[in-house]
């Protein structure tokens, strides 16, 4: 990115909100649910060896222990100057069977919503992220009508017990990604391979979340719900190729439109979570990146795209939260300049007149990355795998004075 373009200070507008995101599967630590009786079934473990791999790097396992620490986590949180913060709650917590109710769990998430109010946090709150309680998976997940049943009980049980502490409510996260990966790529569980059953969840998940904002609206008429939707930039890899570009179509279909399309009447703003361009190739030669401009996990760094993804989603008419962006980048050495890049096409989107709210940083801490395990590092803060010691990375830092200044300098 040219320099010239920081020239000047940036400024964002007043009450923008500045965060980290996390979820709780994949910080908390100690969580039954159909993940974890994935990550260690025996035909993933023989998979993951075949490949060369330990299997335990693959496991979930204690995480980075935030149910225990959680206060500590939002002091982090409050030390990089940031107003919000973006949690998850685990519903295989709060119903670990089909008809029990966690009284402890309900509790803890309110001490946890509680003690991020004292620290002045917004909370931004995921009430579904993937996982689920595994006699709902064992009924046949969500490509069963009953899981939008299900999952409204669980809405209900939220609603009353610690909707008062949610600022902003995310009724499902990234869902199409989740309908794509786990029924028809098949790469999380239950591993399917079916158009039919991805359509399935897909309907399922359109249904829960449009009956969950009816419902939180019904109890609190001013809420601000929304889903979060992975938003990355496609681009057929050969403009003239005719076949690509249909190809980027429908992938940009299924992958951004189609969910927004359907619930536009039930959203209150738009979640977009941006990480790359995605280029898609049909035929050889397949694009090769510059490795300096890859993250640890191979992910091209085009800040751009997040300036064209916002332009595309500002036709929804709605305020635009972005709830993630960050990269994988153990030694630090990218990400300062990461964030700074992808905040300039931020503000530069938000003086075309796109509005654009606020910016949350994925992640507060390295966390487990689902299928790719534990090596890829997106936090600002490393977590020690033994110890769960929390060390600051200098970026956090870089970041903490952006979340102050509300300004790029
Ligand atoms: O870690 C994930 C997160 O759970 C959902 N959005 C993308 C992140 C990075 O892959």
């Amino acid at each position: 990115m040219n320099n010239e373009n920081f020239e000047k200070e940036i400024k964002f507008p007043d009450g923008f909100l500045w965060g980290t995101s996390t979820s709780a599967y994949q910080i908390e630590g100690g969580i039954t649910n159909d993940w974890s009786e994935w990550e260690k079934s025996e035909g993933r473990s023989k998979k993951l060896e075949k490949k060369g791999k330990n299997p335990k790097d693959y496991i979930c396992g204690k995480a980075c222990d935030s149910y225990n620490r959680y206060k500590e986590d939002l002091d982090l949180a409050v030390s990089l100057n940031s107003n919000s913060i973006r949690i998850g709650i685990e519903w295989a917590r709060i119903q670990p069977k089909k008809d029990v109710w966690d009284v402890e769990a309900i509790n803890h998430y309110r001490d946890v919503l509680q003690e991020a109010k004292k620290r002045n946090l917004k909370t931004v709150v995921t009430l579904w992220h993937w996982t689920n309680p595994v006699w709902l998976a064992r009924e046949g997940g969500w490509t069963k009508k009953s899981a939008v049943e299900h999952y409204l009980k669980y809405v209900d049980l939220i609603i009353e017990n610690l909707g008062g502490n949610i600022d902003f409510w995310v009724t499902l996260n990234e869902p199409m990604l989740f309908a794509n990966y786990s029924y028809f790529l098949g790469y999380f569980p239950p591993n399917k391979h079916s158009f039919f059953k991805f359509k399935k969840a897909t309907n399922n998940l359109i249904k829960a979340h449009i009956k969950a904002y009816e419902k939180i609206h019904n109890f609190f008429p001013n809420a601000n719900v929304s889903i979060t939707n992975l938003s990355n930039y496609f681009e057929p890899a050969r403009k003239w190729f005719a076949p690509e570009q249909l190809f980027k179509k429908i992938v940009a279909y299924y992958g951004i439109n189609k969910f927004f399309n359907k619930i536009n009447n039930y959203i209150d703003f738009i979640g977009v979570d941006y990480y790359r361009r995605i280029n898609l190739s049909l035929i050889p030669p397949f694009i090769k990146r510059d490795k300096d401009n890859i993250t640890d996990m191979g992910w091209e760094i085009f800040p751009e795209g997040l300036f064209y993804v916002l332009k595309e989603l500002s036709k929804y008419k709605k305020p635009i939260y972005i709830l993630e962006n960050g990269l994988a980048d153990e030694s630090d050495k990218k990400r300062m300049q990461f964030i700074k890049d992808h905040l300039y096409y931020v503000h530069k989107a938000i003086s075309e007149g796109i509005d654009v709210r606020g910016y949350f940083y994925w992640s507060l801490l390295d966390n487990f990355e689902w299928d790719k395990g534990w090596s890829p590092k997106f936090g600002l803060f490393a977590v020690d795998r033994d110890t769960f010691e929390r060390k600051k990375r200098p970026s956090a830092d870089f970041y903490a004075e952006i979340c102050r200044s509300n300004s790029i300098k």
